[in-house]
């Protein structure tokens, strides 16, 4: 497969000449740390060849290629994927052997690359990865924040945010490109100029610009020489204290360009599914959209004289609507610098942009005000009005008197931009990320849309990369799948299917028992090194790992617990499988609910965790910080896959997917992609609990649930949300989790209470955990449906994704790639 031979010898060499030249010393001084950079540049030398005949490859096939723009990245660390992806795990790890260092060891030197906040960024990587790894060229596009994602500490149960300078030891992989460096322009004002054959010009000034420079990053595909590029770009002050401008007394403008360069890039904003509507965030959107763009068009010019046949050639996929700048900013770069006509830079903009989206949350809906919008970006300003004057008058043809249409389908109204209405007009395909996800796109949230342009919509349902989550993440399983199987499923996930036939093998069951329980040795170390808790490797691993938000519900998780801790007390010889429930959740700065939340979960831990007349039956554990690095070993270790948001609510959920992959049953209501999950494995091998979609529109329609009723007529529950304000939990401040008491039953009649029905759902969530309970007793049956599991998981590749984004939206071209 891979043409190139791995050399030990050389590589061994280079390992030691890089720590000398680095650190000047020899590799028997060197630290784990010096070791990571110096086996990181040595593997740098592997890829770099790759990455330049990739590259000329490209050119010479004159392919078409993707632009895949995305504010979120989340790569998790690189070394190690990349070892994987050049096929030279055993040679490497042998080298640094013999050099008397292991191999995960050096690893873990590495920051997680946590350019994103969780499962929409983490899409992207895997994305990222299947493109390099299926053959198509792909520039991944996003900004190099200085500040990943906040690491977190708990510190006596609370979150606390600690910021990640990632950068701080340098990047051994990234590549700097001062030769693209584009100059971005925000503010000032927008003077007409009408030429002499009446041609109106647009010319912006008074504006502050930055210059963005873009850095890197390879992204390496699995055996095939293939190497694609994540470019992120960084923000650097145009001409620093430029003199004209101290002569023309512009000394403060000089200063706030600086600033703005320098803040620009600063940090990732944490939030997930939640828009912040921060003018610095609009001006992140732009930067890196309009120096993407600058580059995407400049290459293409290089090469092609006539810019009405880029979307032959390029296309730009949205990742959300974060990236809609794209649309307007392609219109002016065609109309004002360009010349091209309104109607045919329409034309070129239309065919090359696609929008996925990820949320039907209302909150996360971007909506500008129009004073910032226009003051940032007055000419994209003017731009976006004359796309929404022309699409009204459009609506208005086709639905005459259609007013309401008109309201909800404007991209300018009530004094605000709609980035939703903007992405979907202005693109030629709009997707969702799981087949019931479209399918509220099209019927609910964007009905009007789907109404007026149906060809546009199209679902993708989402999925993840087995070679980082299986085949680096789970070393054991993915050797085990091999020897029964062969290695196809690297490539072609489907096949995976193959290991059904071993599923109801008893000696298969053993074995496969055995690697679960090795792994969660090793989650239950990471754990006791991390945390300081024991946990028994033997108990039930019940897994919920995501970001922390209301609608995902950790806190119906959480009232479980309290709710099984009440029955053990009552009775301490209750039968039950021992349990560890496992949390690993961010939860956004800003977010006090989610944060108390976090606290919650801590809180009922300390007390569950020490009292002995329990006997360890539940256990409870918050890992802190839970990244992508991190996630790898706790996929691997569960045994049971906790997918419980309020049914319509999840996009599509990747965690599913991966603890599936893993070996671990969902217990899940029928969101998202766990309804595909479910039709893949069936439904008699996972625990599926809950009201559906429809039953949670139509409670939210007629407006008839009262939470009030349960705790009136349900005494368990009542007894557990009582122990919110009594102190249970927190002696020294009974009402510490008042607030989370009050989002459930609130009291003040003009508040909701618990939106997300955590109550109405909670009896038949109790049901399916104890079918889990009783589940597990059955060993034979458990490791039966857990292998099924495995080889269920063949659709969740990202590998098919992909493909189907190629087949249906991109129509990339695939290259070869020979060394
Ligand atoms: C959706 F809208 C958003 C967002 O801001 N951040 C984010 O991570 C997630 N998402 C969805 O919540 C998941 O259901 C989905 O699997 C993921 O995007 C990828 O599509």
């Amino acid at each position: 497969m891979s043409g190139y031979q791995f050399n030990k010898k050389q590589f061994k060499q280079e390992v030691a000449g890089n720590v000398k030249k680095l650190y000047r010393r020899t590799i028997e001084e060197a630290s784990p740390k010096q070791v990571f950079q110096a086996v990181a540049y040595a593997v740098k030398d592997v890829i770099i060849d790759e990455w330049i005949a990739t590259h000329r490859e490209y050119e010479k096939q004159d392919a078409k290629t993707l632009y895949y723009l995305s504010m979120e990245f989340l790569m998790g660390r690189a070394l190690g994927n990349n070892i994987i992806n050049i096929r030279a795990v055993k040679e490497i790890r042998e080298v640094l052997d013999e050099l008397g260092f292991d191999l995960n060891v050096i690893e873990d030197q590495e920051s997680d690359y946590a350019l994103g906040n969780g499962g929409l960024g983490r899409l992207a990587a895997c994305f990222l990865d299947s493109l390099a790894s299926m053959g198509y060229p792909a520039y991944g596009c996003g900004i190099r924040y200085k500040y990943g994602l906040f690491k977190q500490k708990i510190e006596n149960g609370y979150q606390v945010e600690i910021p990640d300078n990632w950068l701080k030891d340098g990047n051994p992989f990234e590549v700097r490109r001062e030769e693209y460096a584009a100059l971005i322009k925000f503010g000032g004002n927008v003077r007409v100029e009408c030429d002499s054959s009446g041609r109106n010009h647009f010319i912006q000034e008074n504006y502050q610009s930055v210059r963005a420079v873009p850095y890197d990053l390879p992204v390496v595909g699995y055996g095939n020489n293939v190497v694609n590029t994540l470019m992120v770009w960084d923000a650097e002050p145009v001409d620093t204290f430029n003199l004209d401008a101290f002569d023309k007394g512009e000394y403060n403008n000089a200063v706030e360009q600086e600033n703005l360069a320098k803040t620009i890039v600063e940090v990732l904003y944490p939030n997930d599914n939640h828009y912040a509507g921060k003018e610095l965030r609009l001006k992140q959107q732009y930067f890196f959209i309009s120096a993407s763009i600058q580059r995407a068009v400049g290459k293409y010019k290089a090469k092609h004289s006539d810019l009405h046949k880029l979307p032959d050639k390029v296309v730009f996929q949205l990742n959300d609507t974060h990236p809609t700048v794209a649309i307007p900013e392609l219109m002016r770069i065609l109309i004002d610098e360009e010349g091209f006509s309104w109607d045919d830079a329409w034309a070129v903009v239309t065919k090359c942009c696609a929008y996925t989206n990820h949320t039907v949350m209302a909150e996360a809906l971007e909506k500008w005000p129009i004073e910032l919008f226009s003051r940032l970006l007055p000419r994209i300003y003017q731009i976006v009005e004359e796309i929404n004057r022309r699409f009204v008058e459009e609506v208005r043809r086709i639905y005459p008197g259609g007013e309401d249409k008109v309201r909800s389908m404007s991209i300018i109204y009530d004094g605000q931009v709609k980035m939703a209405n903007l992405a979907v007009v202005g693109s030629f395909s709009v997707n969702g990320v799981a087949a019931l996800h479209t399918e509220i796109l099209k019927k609910r949230v964007l009905k009007d849309f789907y109404g007026m342009m149906p060809w546009k919509f199209n679902n993708k349902t989402n999925g993840i990369t087995q070679r980082r989550f299986l085949l680096h993440g789970n070393e054991l399983l993915a050797d085990w799948v091999t020897g029964k199987i062969g290695d196809e499923w690297i490539t072609d996930l489907p096949y995976i299917k193959k290991l059904a036939l071993f599923a109801g093998d008893e000696k298969c069951q053993q074995e496969f028992r055995n690697i679960k329980y090795q792994n969660k040795l090793r989650l239950v170390r990471y754990i006791k090194e991390n945390n300081g808790i024991d946990v028994d490797p033997r108990s039930l691993f019940d897994v919920q790992v995501k970001r922390l938000h209301e609608y995902k519900r950790q806190l119906l998780n959480i009232l479980h617990v309290m709710y099984l801790y009440n029955m053990l007390k009552d009775d301490p010889d209750m039968d039950m499988v021992p349990r560890t429930f496992i949390f690993g959740a961010k939860a956004a700065a800003g977010y006090r609910i989610a944060k108390l939340t976090i606290k919650l979960i801590n809180s009922v831990a300390d007390v569950i965790n020490n009292d002995p007349s329990i006997k360890g039956k539940i256990k409870v554990v918050f890992i802190e910080d839970y990244r992508v690095s991190n996630a790898e070993l706790i996929y691997a270790a569960a045994d049971l896959s906790e997918q419980i948001s309020t049914a319509s609510r999840e996009g599509s959920g990747t965690s599913n997917m991966k603890l599936m992959l893993n070996g671990a049953l969902t217990i899940g209501t029928m969101d998202g992609a766990n309804v595909e999950i479910v039709e893949e494995v069936g439904r008699e091998n996972a625990f599926i609990f809950g009201m559906s979609a429809d039953e949670v529109i139509a409670c939210e329609t007629n407006n008839d649930y009262n939470p009030m009723d349960i705790f009136n007529n349900d005494q368990d529950i009542r007894r557990v949300l009582m122990q919110l304000i009594n102190g249970s939990y927190a002696p020294e401040n009974p009402e510490l989790f008042r607030d989370i008491y009050n989002s459930l039953l609130n009291t003040r009649s003009t508040d909701k209470a618990d939106t997300y029905f955590n109550l109405k759902d909670f009896r038949a969530y109790d049901e399916a955990q104890w079918q889990v309970d009783k589940a597990y007793r059955d060993e034979a049956w458990w490791a039966e449906a857990a292998i099924l599991n495995v080889a269920n998981s063949g659709k969740f590749s990202s590998d098919r994704t992909v493909r189907q984004y190629i087949d249906e939206i991109w129509h990339l071209d695939k290259v070869e790639v020979s060394l």
